[in-house]
Formats: structure tokens, C-alpha cells, sequence
């Protein structure tokens, strides 16, 4: 796990549209401004924005076989929107392709979308500045950018808060480890 921010950005770009990959340099930079500002590892959080949507343009196919063959993936992805599952199935496929071993960046690509119960200050990190990132403009976004000026918990459980309240006035499912990180902050 030896990759510096260019080439790691370097590796993801093929894999992207254009507008996703600045996305990800955006990501990128917020979450470097994260971890400094929460005291994460500069380092993992760097490299795991530049990752997080590496799997986004994946053949759905090749996903449902990554879920359904890889036992650290849970089943229960594939009951539920498939916007869900580039992150736990890039983490893996990373860790396979560029030898990504490092757990702690592993998870907080898996959890990028959906967070989880007991997330790392690192998850949190790349979760929020998912969230943020300046390119960002739905409801509510600047009242997380406020929070994140200086609690980490609050700004997530906000984003949280946020996005289940949004699913659920779509009528679309939620994802129980949605529920799981946001009980967990609350
Ligand atoms: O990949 P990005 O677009 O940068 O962002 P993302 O990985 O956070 O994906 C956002 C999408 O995922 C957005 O359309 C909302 C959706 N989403 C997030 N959490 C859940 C969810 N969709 C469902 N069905 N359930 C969830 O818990
Ligand atoms: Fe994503
Ligand atoms: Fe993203």
C-alpha cells in the first residue's frame, strides 16, 4: 500500500467519466481538510477519497458475481439498490487489483455510501467529504459544511439524517446500516 495521491488518482481515472473523476479529486482535497482538521491519518484518508468510486462504472453483473462470491460481502446488497454496491465491491476489487491491504482505508471505501455501525474517524472523514465536496448542492448541504467546521459526529449524523429523510420521501429503501450509523451517532 505504498501510493501516493497521483497515483492513485491516475489508477482511478481510466475507470471514470469525467465528471466523476473530478468529483473524486474534489473528494480528495475535502477529505485531506477533514483529516487534518479531526487528526486522522492524512495519508489513508487521501488515498481513500481518490479510490472511493472506482467501482461506480463496474457492469452490474460483475458486481452481483463480486457479491455473491466473496464472502466478506454481505447477501443482503443485492436486495437492495444497486447504487449501493460500487463501494463494498471496489474496496474488494482494489485490495485484489493494486494489493490495497490496508484495512483501515478498505473500510471507509466499503462504507463511503451507506456508513455503518461503530465507523472509524477515518470512515467518517471520507463519508463527509463525499457529502461536501464543494460540486455538491442538495438541501441541507451547507448546514453539514457548518458542522464540519468542528464536530465530525454531528456533521455526519447530520448527512445521515439528511439522506434517510430523503430516501424515505422517495419511497425508496433504506439501507439498515444507514440506520445503524445514524442510531450510533445520535
Ligand atoms: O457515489 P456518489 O454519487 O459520489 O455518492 P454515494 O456513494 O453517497 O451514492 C449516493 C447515492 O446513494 C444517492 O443516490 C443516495 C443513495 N443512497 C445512499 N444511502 C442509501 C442510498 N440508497 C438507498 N437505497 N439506501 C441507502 O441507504
Ligand atoms: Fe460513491
Ligand atoms: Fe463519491
Amino acid at each position: 500500500m505504498k501510493m501516493n495521491r497521483e497515483e492513485a488518482l491516475g489508477y482511478v481515472r481510466p475507470a471514470l467519466k469525467n465528471s466523476r473523476y473530478e468529483h473524486t479529486v474534489r473528494v480528495t482535497d475535502k477529505a485531506v481538510e477533514l483529516a487534518e482538521r479531526f487528526q486522522v491519518d492524512v495519508k489513508k484518508a487521501e488515498l481513500a477519497a481518490a479510490f472511493h468510486d472506482y467501482a461506480k462504472y463496474k457492469p452490474l453483473e460483475l458486481m452481483e458475481r463480486w457479491i455473491k462470491s466473496d464472502r466478506r460481502l454481505p447477501k443482503d446488497l443485492l436486495d437492495y439498490h444497486h447504487e449501493l454496491w460500487h463501494g463494498p465491491v471496489g474496496a474488494l476489487m482494489l485490495e485484489q487489483e493494486v494489493g490495497l491491504m490496508d484495512a483501515e482505508v478498505i473500510s471507509a471505501i466499503s462504507c463511503h455510501t451507506t456508513g455503518k455501525k461503530h465507523m472509524s474517524n477515518l470512515d467518517k472523514v471520507v463519508f463527509l467529504a463525499d457529502y461536501i465536496e464543494p460540486g455538491r448542492d442538495f438541501p441541507g448541504v451547507d448546514q453539514v459544511r457548518k458542522k464540519a467546521e468542528d464536530d465530525l459526529d454531528e456533521a455526519c449524523a447530520l448527512a445521515l439524517k439528511n439522506t434517510i429523510i430523503f430516501l424515505i420521501g422517495k419511497e425508496r429503501t433504506v439501507y439498515p446500516d444507514t440506520f445503524h450509523a445514524y442510531n450510533d451517532l445520535i
